[in-house]
């Protein structure tokens, strides 16, 4: 409580605004709806709005990045609670991901990720509940498989792209998942430039991952060329503007040095709209030059590829309407938010409507395309879509959600964020058919709204009805760090199974029959097959010689849900964990000595006897 009501000194001056903004030191806090004051009422109705009885399920999950843990967190809304931890970047050993052979390869040399905007695939616009695509800043994009809530590719580092933030959106039915560069360098990797040379030497990229439709397998589709800008955040346009994906960019000065002054010159920045058919098209055609491995389109050679909208400087998200028709953006340090008309946009680019050009990729004419400044407030970030024709944007410097309405632009209510909203994400909020329902707000900086746990101050997001008129807030949860972006799906659309079946397992490796369970050598690699059932591993022990590379085939032979075993070896850094169906290996030097290995997830009244040993002579 010490800090809260600092924030106040925030004064209208652009420039104190700015320092507001950098420092974090932003709007007062929400009051606290439990407090003295509030209606015991209301708390109570707010209670029971997100009271989910024991026995009761949630309605829908919220699927949040982890940022730099480098995983994806789940969460059953409205209660809020911590449901599933999805490692993608990062080792984690609760689930032995990145401990067995298979996640490892996966992993790669990197074992940390800088994971930030989860994008669920769609059908038609809308989730379709089949995977959920996650960026890497480290060039990388990961695939999670919904069916058993875990990854299943990590497709990269993708060559040319330095800092994968403007990453993964997808297009409306997943043909693409789309990427941009935040750091502009020079390309291929590996080229050295000096920093004099930035505005002409170093460039940014923007990718599309192509997407199989059935399987989900990514590949690199296309990669366009682009200006020295920082490309930050993204969305597919879909209905009326299907077919472009557009993203936010910053550093459109080509600066260099102290950024939050240097890039801050102007006073528009652009968001880029990108024809990705067009993109197809050019790929297929063999379009471009080979530049690090893989073919990059030059937009200057292809007119109608790329167009620059001019936006307040420093955007952050831009953000499709539901129907497609306005593509909303703003600047960091604005008050007001801007809807661009997309039948506008269309008219200017046939039109030959530009104010000039980038690189040889033309710039439209604000004046031309914008239709409405909608005044929401102060440091507007993202925006996400209600029905009925509603937008919610987030204000970091007010701290507060504004509620709008597209056509109107009327600001139609404000409720207040504790410190100090970032992203947004409401139901279904980013598709073709929001549901209303919830919206969360996921806040930076959580000072006093969780018990003091020292200098890292837990995170908190907090949830807001949208079913009325007014919106309300209702709870306040921890959200592991850092929640850069999330979104809301209704649980019925998912459909994840419960155990692998048997005829599913084609792991080479994989057994069924105890009696198959042994070690067989060829040379000095040892391959064990070993199965795991309530509550032994078979073999209970077995011998190898020191030196040997030790393969070790663990099969979890049951097929009830929630039977999970885990196998470590002491010594070795080893922990893997099989669910029932699943075969995982691990690969290992073995060490003279004699070595423990026990079930790490507790599976029977018998687990701790869930136990072996292994003898290296
Ligand atoms: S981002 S707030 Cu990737 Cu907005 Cu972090
Ligand atoms: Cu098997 Cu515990």
């Amino acid at each position: 409580m010490k800090m809260r009501g600092k924030g106040t000194v925030l004064a209208t001056a652009a420039g104190i605004v700015a320092l507001g903004l950098l420092a974090g030191r932003c709007a007062p806090s929400a009051p606290k709806g439990a407090k003295k004051g509030a209606a015991v009422s209301d708390t109570a109705a707010a209670a029971m709005k997100v009271y989910v009885a024991p026995g009761d399920l949630d309605e829908y999950y919220l699927f949040a990045s982890g940022g730099h843990s480098g995983q994806v967190y789940v969460y059953g809304l409205p209660s809020g609670r911590h449901i599933s931890t999805i490692p993608v970047f990062t080792p984690y050993p609760a689930t032995g991901y990145g401990f067995d052979d298979e996640s490892r390869k996966m992993l790669g040399n990197l074992t940390w990720g800088d994971a930030h905007h989860p994008a669920l695939s769609e059908t038609a616009g809308d989730y379709d509940g089949r995977w959920l695509f996650i960026n890497d800043m480290n060039a990388r994009v990961a695939r999670i498989d919904l069916r058993d809530f875990k990854t299943k590719q990590i497709l990269g580092p993708i060559p040319n792209v330095s800092g994968n933030h403007a990453s993964s959106f997808v297009t409306p039915n997943t043909e693409y998942a789309v990427v941009g560069s935040r750091f502009s360098i020079p390309i291929p990797k590996g080229t050295v430039a000096g920093i004099d040379k930035y505005a002409t030497e170093y460039k940014g990229v923007v990718t599309g991952v192509k997407i199989d439709p059935k399987t989900g397998e990514m590949s690199i589709g296309w990669q366009i060329l682009m200006p020295p800008f920082d490309y930050d955040l993204g969305d597919a346009g879909k209905l009326a503007s299907d077919g472009f994906v557009f993203f936010t960019s910053y550093n459109t000065e080509r600066a260099t040095g102290k950024l939050e002054v240097t890039s801050a010159q102007k006073d528009r920045d652009y968001i880029a709209a990108v024809d990705w058919k067009m993109a197809e098209q050019l790929a297929a055609k063999g379009e471009g030059q080979m530049i690090g491995g893989i073919k990059v389109i030059d937009p200057a050679k292809n007119p109608g590829l790329v167009y620059f909208m001019p936006c307040g400087k420093s955007p952050h998200g831009v953000d499709v309407s539901p129907d497609g028709k306005y593509v909303v953006g703003s600047g960091k340090l604005q008050g007001v938010t801007t809807a661009f008309n997309w039948e506008k946009v269309q008219t200017a680019m046939r039109n030959k409507d530009f104010t000039g050009d980038e690189d040889g990729i033309p710039v439209l004419k604000y004046e031309s395309i914008k239709d409405a400044e909608v005044p929401v407030g102060l440091g507007p970030l993202h925006t996400q879509f209600g029905p009925d024709g509603f937008a919610y944007t987030s204000l970091f410097v007010d701290s507060a959600i504004a509620k709008w309405k597209l056509g109107t632009w009327e600001v139609v209510d404000k409720v207040p964020m504790s410190y100090s909203i970032g992203h947004l994400t409401a139901a279904h909020g980013d598709t073709v058919k929001p549901h209303g329902k919830w919206l969360v707000g996921l806040n930076k900086l959580s000072h006093g709204r969780h018990l003091n746990v020292g200098p890292s101050q837990p995170e908190s997001s907090q949830l807001v009805d949208i079913t009325e008129e007014k919106m309300k807030l209702t709870l306040d949860f921890f959200t592991e760090p850092e929640p850069h972006y999330a979104q809301i799906v209704k649980a019925d659309i998912l459909k994840p199974i419960e155990v692998y079946a048997k005829e599913e397992n084609k792991h080479p490796h994989a057994i069924w029959d105890v009696k198959d369970a042994g070690v067989t050598r060829s040379g000095s690699k040892v391959l064990v097959k070993m199965i795991a059932v309530r509550s032994t591993f078979t073999p209970t022990d077995f011998e190898v010689k020191a030196g040997d590379e030790v393969t070790i085939a663990l099969t979890n032979i049951e097929q009830t849900t929630d039977e999970l075993h885990g196998l470590a070896i002491l010594d070795y850094n080893l922990n893997i964990v099989v669910d029932p169906g699943e075969t995982k290996t691990i690969t290992f030097k073995a060490k003279q000595g004699v070595y423990p290995y026990y079930c790490t997830n507790f599976c029977s009244a018998l687990h701790q006897e869930m136990q072996g040993y292994m003898i290296v002579r």
